[in-house]
């Protein structure tokens, strides 16, 4: 196998080597298991799966510092586990329990886990980026010495809000990282299909912004070129647009077989190149783990997945008394609630104000 950027720092520290592996062990296995628990409709909604994306995802997230921020689309189940939110409270977030990320009021497009500065988990496909790009603007109107993470897939490139966002934050220099997960489609159409310009991170010139392809199945590289990008970031205020190269192995969702738009043999090709296996097989050859080591590695991550779907089948659902909590709704906003009335926009201060002022 060839010399990857970015290898040896990694490779030289056995814990962190195989804390990559772990990671993209339990993402694969805590999906696995969703599948199945959708298919036992424990599971309601929208469901998105990111096996065989692993990498791009685990990649970058590790290469974040405490204190940076990090965005991401529905495909999030793999972000939360990657930024150590406890699989159970995952597992619990998708069955719609209160003990799950977002107390079970989000789903699975919505997950986020403030306290380790997980925004989200975004439904609306390239609407997270200008959310990003402000998050990195109030970083440097604070003065603070971090950067955002923004992951998003290749569909939301050609969205206005790709171009906003990048325009932005190039034009007044934030510490923010764009990494576009191309996964080859955007549910049923190509890549190919939707851009003119099918080498997604060339776009980052129309902004002037340094732009990268890395094999986004090789989660050594990919956390090379995000470690570096994430720097540059934060100590020079540059952004930039990486992309990483990846495939999604299921559908788009649990509602597509994936099989229309693709060939058995493409799907066949992607699956040859699994980035858990590569990985694995690389730890081996360099002799920093055994068959049995990663073996053992599975099993700790399947009987985790195992522990969280447990708990996520005996937790409790909200109760039908929390239904109007956390919205406008909630008596703790009456006097809000109260002005809307025609006249008097909603959440507007000052009682003479009308709409048309
Ligand atoms: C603004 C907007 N348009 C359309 C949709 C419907 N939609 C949901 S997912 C999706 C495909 C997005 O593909 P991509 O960005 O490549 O992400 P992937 O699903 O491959 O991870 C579309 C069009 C949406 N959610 N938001
Ligand atoms: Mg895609």
């Amino acid at each position: 196998m060839a010399k990857m950027a970015g290898e040896a720092s990694v490779l030289d520290d056995r814990e962190h080597a195989l804390d990559l592996f772990r990671q993209m062990a339990l993402i694969r296995r805590f999906e696995e298991r969703t599948e199945e628990q959708y298919t036992r409709a424990r599971i309601g909604g929208y469901c998105h799966l990111a096996i065989g994306e692993e990498a791009s995802s685990v990649g970058s997230i590790d290469a974040l510092v405490d204190g940076d921020a990090l965005y991401a689309s529905y495909r999030d189940h793999g972000t939360a586990l990657a930024v150590g939110s406890p699989a159970a409270a995952v597992m619990a977030e998708l069955f719609g329990k209160e003990s799950g990320v977002a107390r079970g009021r989000g789903g699975s497009m919505h997950l986020l886990d403030v306290e380790r500065h997980f925004y989200g988990g975004w439904g609306i496909v390239g609407a997270h980026l200008p959310i990003a790009t402000g998050t990195a603007l109030a970083m440097v109107y604070r003065d603070l010495p971090f950067a955002v993470l923004c992951q998003f897939g290749d569909g939301a490139v050609a969205t206005g809000s790709f171009h906003e966002a990048l325009n932005l934050a190039a034009v007044w220099d934030l510490p923010i990282v764009f990494q576009v997960i191309n996964n080859q489609y955007g549910m049923g159409t190509s890549v190919d299909q939707s851009n003119a310009e099918p080498e997604l991170w060339k776009r980052a010139a129309s902004y002037r912004m340094h732009g990268e392809q890395v094999d986004g199945n090789d989660v050594l590289a990919v956390r090379e070129a995000a470690d570096r990008l994430l720097r540059q970031a934060r100590e020079e205020r540059r952004p930039s647009l990486l992309e990483t190269i990846t495939y999604r192995h299921r559908g788009h969702s649990v509602a597509d077989a994936g099989k229309v738009y693709r060939t058995a043999e493409e799907v066949r090709s992607w699956r040859e190149r699994d980035p858990i296996t590569r990985y694995g097989l690389l730890l081996g050859e360099r002799g920093i783990a055994s068959a049995a080591d990663l073996d053992g590695i599975w099993q700790d991550v399947s009987a985790q997945v195992k522990d969280a779907i447990d708990k996520a089948v005996a937790a409790a659902a909200p109760g039908r008394d929390s239904l109007y909590e956390h919205l406008y709704g909630d008596p703790a906003h009456e006097e809000q609630f109260s002005r809307m009335q025609a006249g008097a926009p909603f959440g507007e201060r000052g009682g003479e104000q009308t709409w048309q002022t």
